[in-house]
């Protein structure tokens, strides 16, 4: 379905872009792309095309992490045991990485803790802090969780234990009563108030990286070079799907390169059994759609203890074994996927023609609880519409919800929460339980409260265009400079161009969805090929000889190791849509 083109911005473009370009030795096309993304002096596009580890924010600056550090510098100091208590998830297992791997570095043992996802969910519990306290453990450091584990905190303080709490997720109204918290979204902490944290974005693996670094300033003895973790940094900040601009742009480019280098043999590992060199460089996208899944797949599928195994390897021995066994679960995981999102589609397609729904709930009693939000997220892309996934447990109905930017889907449950056992999540994501009797009366109230926000009449996505592109422009100097801008992820996406009216010279389709096309402009004077994935449905071949515009992204193809330039189609229009 094609989607509304619209300008990233209109601003009028100022005089000073051919100095400004000519000053940072750039062209003024990508001048002009960035002035458009809002980097608008030579000061902010210089930070933002050489983001050095120099220009990262202060630990300091973020709220709690003095004391939190000098907490667990005395507590290692008189020799408690301590432990860290993580999460299944990418983000998690790396911010348990980060510290267990500083930490031994330093001489210190730390224990860890990762919930089972299936078993006990997100966050501290009290059975789990009670284990540790049997097994001797007198400070607890808590990382990408814990800052609204309130009641399981307090049990841990009446066990004897120091409990420190690293997060990045909201806090609530109350914080918890920790010895000390750090968390880059407190705005008030210890009698202090923080405005603006520099810092606010960072995944819970980039706190657990400055706690640790400010760690290591306090320990006696001669300090570690915090950079070589910047590997597990870049993989679960990308992970986390958190803004990749600012300090998480500074921490991702830079551990992208460590990445790339390979020294860690887990990350050797999970590179090769993802199907990339061992040394290939490989970005954000690579990461997030290669390696996360399969650190993910342990968690998802159970014990998410393997994964933090593998980035903790010492050797491949032990390394390639573990990552086939991810890789292994990741197919498993992909494929009770695939067959969930065809039992969804299949459910949104007869509740959108049967019952004009504008939101989608959608349920099935065995569905798996770990992959119904990643399938929510493709329903959504699939058909632009709210969407709410369930599944049943014991008469608990759980689901994962995802959203579309003009419906806040927090504050759409909210307005239907009396319903709910739990819930909680944020504007595009959140998840909820409720007793399985009240699942109708939920379906019509989610319906509801969408129309109520967004109309009866579904609305179409849109596409953020960067500008018009003629296909003469495009060259090897263009697409080097492109690369400047990467990684892209959220926050800062990849370019999307389009082209002005071109024909469509050839079609060939490639495998049964994806088509490749050969376009030419006006002139005739360049030719060139552009692949359309999950298209072929769409662009077939009575568009041979046809004029269109399409809406692309330019890339080099390696293909045989010869460099050749393609485009990625992004979307297309047989009508003269209008930017
Ligand atoms: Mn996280």
């Amino acid at each position: 379905m094609p989607k509304i083109w619209k300008l990233r911005s209109e601003e009028d473009l100022p005089s000073s872009i051919p100095t400004i370009a000519a000053e940072l030795g750039i062209t003024e096309l990508l001048a002009e792309i960035l002035w458009h993304r809002g980097f608008q002096s030579r000061a902010d596009m210089d930070l933002f095309l050489s983001p050095g580890l120099r220009n990262l924010c202060k630990p300091t600056e973020i709220p709690g992490i003095e004391l939190s550090a000098q907490v667990l510098a005395d507590g290692l100091s008189q020799g408690k045991k301590m432990a860290v208590w993580g999460d299944y998830d990418v983000d998690g297992v790396t911010s348990t990485a980060v510290v267990k791997s500083f930490l031994a570095d330093r001489g210190y043992e730390c224990e860890h803790y990762l919930p089972n996802r299936l078993e006990e969910g997100y966050g501290l519990n009290v059975e789990g802090i009670r284990k540790l306290h049997e097994q001797g453990i007198e400070m607890l450091l808590t990382v990408d969780c814990g800052i609204t584990n309130n009641a399981e905190i307090a049990a841990a303080n009446e066990l004897g234990m120091t409990v420190v709490v690293s997060d990045h997720h909201l806090p609530g109204v109350e914080l918890p009563p920790a010895a000390a918290i750090c968390n880059p979204r407190l705005t008030e902490y210890n009698g202090q108030t923080f405005e603006d944290c520099p810092c606010a974005t960072l995944a819970g693996v980039g706190v657990a990286f400055m706690l640790m670094a400010q760690v290591n300033r306090l320990l006696p003895g001669d300090p570690s070079d915090l950079r070589a973790y910047l590997d597990y940094v870049a993989l679960g900040t990308i992970a986390d799907v958190v803004e990749l601009q600012g300090p998480n742009r500074i921490l991702v480019k830079n551990g992208l390169l460590l990445l790339k280098e390979a020294k860690r043999p887990g990350l050797a590992a999970l590179k090769v059994v993802s199907g990339y060199d061992m040394f290939a460089a490989i970005g954000a996208g690579q990461v997030g759609f290669g390696l996360a899944p399969r650190i993910n797949a342990s968690g998802r599928m159970g014990d998410p203890g393997r994964a933090l195994q593998l980035l903790m390897a010492e050797d491949m021995e032990t390394a390639r074994p573990i990552a086939k066994v991810l890789d292994e679960l990741n197919s498993e995981r992909r494929a009770e996927e695939d067959r969930i999102l065809q039992e969804a589609l299949a459910q949104a397609e007869e509740h959108i023609k049967r019952d004009s729904r504008a939101g989608l709930v959608l349920y099935s009693k065995d569905w798996h609880p770990g992959i119904i939000g990643i399938v929510a997220s493709r329903v959504v892309e699939r058909f632009y519409r709210p969407t709410v996934m369930l599944c049943e447990e014991d008469g608990i109905v759980k689901g994962s919800a995802r959203s579309i930017k003009e419906f806040h889907i927090h504050e759409g449950l909210t307005t239907m929460s009396e319903l709910f056992l739990n819930f909680g999540g944020h504007k595009l994501a959140a998840g909820m339980s409720f007793k399985a009797e009240l699942l109708s009366e939920f379906r019509e109230r989610f319906d509801k409260a969408v129309i109520d926000k967004i109309g009866e009449k579904p609305l179409k996505a849109s596409l953020k265009i960067d500008r018009e592109l003629p296909l003469e422009d495009i060259d090897y100097v263009l697409l080097k400079e492109l690369e400047l801008m990467q990684p892209f992820g959220m926050g800062n996406p990849e370019p999307v161009f389009t082209t002005p009216p071109v024909e469509v010279l050839e079609r060939r389709p490639m495998g049964k969805a994806h088509v490749k096309l050969t376009v030419t402009d006006k002139d005739k004077t360049r030719k060139m090929p552009a692949k359309a994935w999950r298209m072929a449905e769409e662009l077939g071949s009575e568009l041979i000889g046809t004029t269109m515009r399409f809406a692309f992204s330019p890339k080099i193809d390696k293909f045989n190791g010869i460099p050749n330039i393609e485009l990625t189609i992004r979307d297309y229009t047989r009508k003269k849509q209008r930017l």
